[in-house]
This record gives C-alpha cells, structure tokens and sequence, in this order.
C-alpha cells in the first residue's frame, strides 16, 4: 500500500512548487495555475533510515522502500467553491485520498499577486477550512435527499438503517454547520463506520504546509511553533516549508543539496519532514519484509493484525496465512542478523491476529 496525498490551496499559494519538491518532480508552476487541468501524480520514496541499517547488515540484491503517492489536482479549491462547493472532478480526486496537503502562502513576491490582494496566512487557513467544510456539507445534504427518497419507497427492515443514517448525517451536519470538522469529533464505531464510505475531506488527516520565502528561513522554527499554537488540533498540523528552495534542492545531486541545506541552516529535508507528519497524522507505521534477497519497506496503519499486513503484499499470502516470523528492528540489529536472533530466540512466531509494530521485520508462512 502507498500512502495517497492531495494537495491543494488557493492560486499561486506554491501547491505545484511544493508537489516538485516532494517528488523531485519538474512539473510546471508557471502554466498549470488556471483550472480544468489534468493533475499532476507523483511518486516519491518514503526516507525510513532504518533501511540503511538492513541494507549494510544483511546486504540483499535489493532494497525497496515504500512510496507515496502526491496528487496536485489541477484547480484551486476557491474558484470551484465559489460557486457550489469544490467540484465533481477535483472532488472525486480528492476524495480517494489518505491525507491532505493544503498549501498557504507566506512568501512575498510583488512580482506574483495574491488572489485575495494581500498576504495573510490566517485567513488563507480559514478560508480553507471553510472550503473543506462547505464541500463537506454539499455531499451531506445531497446524500440527506437521496435519502429522503429512500424512506419513502423502504421495506419495514430497510427503515431502520435508513432513519440510522439520517440520524447521523443530521449530527454531522449540525458540527460541520458549527465549523467542527469531522476529523475533530469523537465518533461511535457504528457513525464512524457509516461516514468511511463519504470520504468526508474534514474527516482526512490534514498537514498545512506554510510556504515561506527564503528570507524567512531564520525565523522558520518560531513561526512553525506559533502557527501549531493556534491551528493545529485533532489530525491536523502546521509546518513551514520554504517550497521554491525545497524544488531546487529536490532537483540536486544529494552531497550538493546537503551543502546547500547547511548553508541555510535547514536540519531535515523538507520531503521528509513533510511524509513524516503525513505518516503520523494518518496513523501510519513501517514494517519490513526479508525476501529472495530483497529487504522491502511497508507502511500500513496502526493496529493492523498481521493477516491483514500478508493481504497488503499479496492477497494469496492474507488467504493462506499460516503464520509470521518476526522480530524487532532494534533486536534484530542487536544481534547483527537473522541467524544469531534465531540462536538467542528473539524470533517470535505470531498467530493471524498479531498486531504488527513499527520496524518489525516479518518473514510470512502462507500455503498457496
Ligand atoms: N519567491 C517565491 N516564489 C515562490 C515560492 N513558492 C512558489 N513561488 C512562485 O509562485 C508562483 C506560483 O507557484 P505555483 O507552485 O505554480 O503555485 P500554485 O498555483 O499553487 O500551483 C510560481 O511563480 C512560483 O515560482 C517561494 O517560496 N518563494
Ligand atoms: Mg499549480
């Protein structure tokens, strides 16, 4: 499984710069700033120190990490809710994502007007939200008709599940009209199991990403706490990202852009500071799997039992599951290798319901 992020924002915020930046992409920031286009879909490796590690210990053919997958939709969020909420093209993008990327602008540049005239990242934050909100309350009070419809034309045992929904779309509705986004709330299983199937955008884990300017580097730190003071909650977060620098050095040899990133005092590269907040913010974890002499990284969600993790390579290994063989990073890397941890008896065998940790290394038995 790869992680899936949209990102979006308004017009000139630097949502194709920052896409270029993730990716190493190249794609156009110049051009792709009207609407109706085709989004741009990049691929980047997900950075996961830990397969330096294996890779020097146990020296495979091979080393895979896990990707992400990035998708500038080719429209601004405003300019589409302007009118009736965020549209049906870019929405049914948006709307197979794991989590969102919205952009908002603090570099200056008189040379590129802001859409709204003057710079302010408090109000672009706002203006966001209220975007999500609103597309949000657009695909609820369409469902809330079809469901209407629905109740008229029900069997005596449809009605209850029906008037069940209602019940909950009708509560959701009554917070998102309150500018609670879905994401902040407390559900019960049985609501939260129902609002899966919307693919809500307030309900998506969001990662704000302040574009800042290069002259702004200094107080980037400061300004990164301050803005999670007032705006970070419940799966949603702030970081400041100089996008334009991060395109330039995303696009350089790696000793090249180390030196650069020295020279500006940037300790982490923004592409990995920004996948990390993602994978925390999703509830996402690593494992690795040991195979014909290929070590491959896996990101799955927190929680997820080790039959379910067999089913994210293959789907014979989740129906033939037999059992998993695993160890833990740090124990294993204690032990120098496979062959040592079996003697000291740090292999554990786990069962189908085994609940994979971060950095565990599975080896899985399956019948095909
Ligand atoms: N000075 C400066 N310009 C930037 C920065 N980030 C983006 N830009 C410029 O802003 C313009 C719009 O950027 P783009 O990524 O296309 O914005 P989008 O419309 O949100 O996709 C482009 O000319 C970029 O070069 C930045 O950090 N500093
Ligand atoms: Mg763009």
């Amino acid at each position: 499984m790869s992680i899936n992020i949209g990102i979006i924002g308004l017009p000139q915020s630097g949502k194709t710069t920052v896409f270029n930046a993730l990716t190493g992409g190249k794609a156009d920031t110049i051009t792709h700033t009207t609407d109706g286009l085709s989004p741009h879909i990049g691929i980047a490796r997900v950075p996961e120190p830990r397969l330096k590690v294996l890779d020097e210990m146990l020296h495979p053919k091979k080393v895979v990490p896990a990707e992400a997958r990035y998708i500038d939709v080719g429209a601004s969020v405003k300019s589409l809710a302007q009118d009736k909420g965020i549209g049906g093209e870019l929405l049914n993008q948006l709307s197979t994502v794991d989590t969102l990327i919205c952009v908002v602008r603090a570099f200056t540049d008189e040379s590129i007007p802001h859409p709204e005239g003057s710079l302010d990242t408090g109000r672009d934050i706002g203006t966001l939200n209220m975007e999500l909100v609103f597309s949000d309350l657009a695909i609820m009070e369409r469902r809330l008709e079809k469901l209407e419809v629905s109740l008229k034309g029900a069997k005596p045992q449809e009605r209850q599940g029906f008037l069940h929904e209602k019940d909950i779309l009708m509560r959701l509705k009554v917070d998102l009209e309150n500018d609670r986004p879905i994401r902040e709330l407390e559900l019960e299983p049985a609501a939260a199991g129902i609002i899966t199937n919307y693919q809500f955008l307030t309900a998506k884990p969001l990662l704000i990403v302040v574009n800042i300017g290069e002259e702004q580097l200094p107080e980037a730190a400061s300004l990164e706490a301050e803005l999670n003071e007032q705006y970070s909650g419940a799966k949603r977060r702030v970081i400041t990202i100089c996008g334009k620098l991060e395109m330039e050095l995303a696009q350089m040899e790696e000793s090249e852009a180390k030196e650069f990133r020295a020279d500006f005092g940037i300790e982490e590269p923004g592409l990995e500071r920004t996948i990390k907040m993602s994978y925390e913010l999703s509830d996402l974890i690593s494992f690795f799997t040991i195979a014909s002499n290929e070590v491959r990284a896996w990101s799955i969600k927190q929680g997820t039992t080790a039959v379910k993790a067999a089913g994210k390579i293959h789907t014979d290994m989740e129906k033939g599951f037999i059992r998993a063989e695993g160890i833990s990073f740090n124990d294993l890397v204690k032990c120098g290798g496979i062959a040592e941890a079996k003697k000291q008896g740090l292999l554990r065998l786990e069962g189908k319901d085994y609940v994979i940790q971060d950095g565990d290394v599975i080896t899985f038995l399956f019948n095909v």
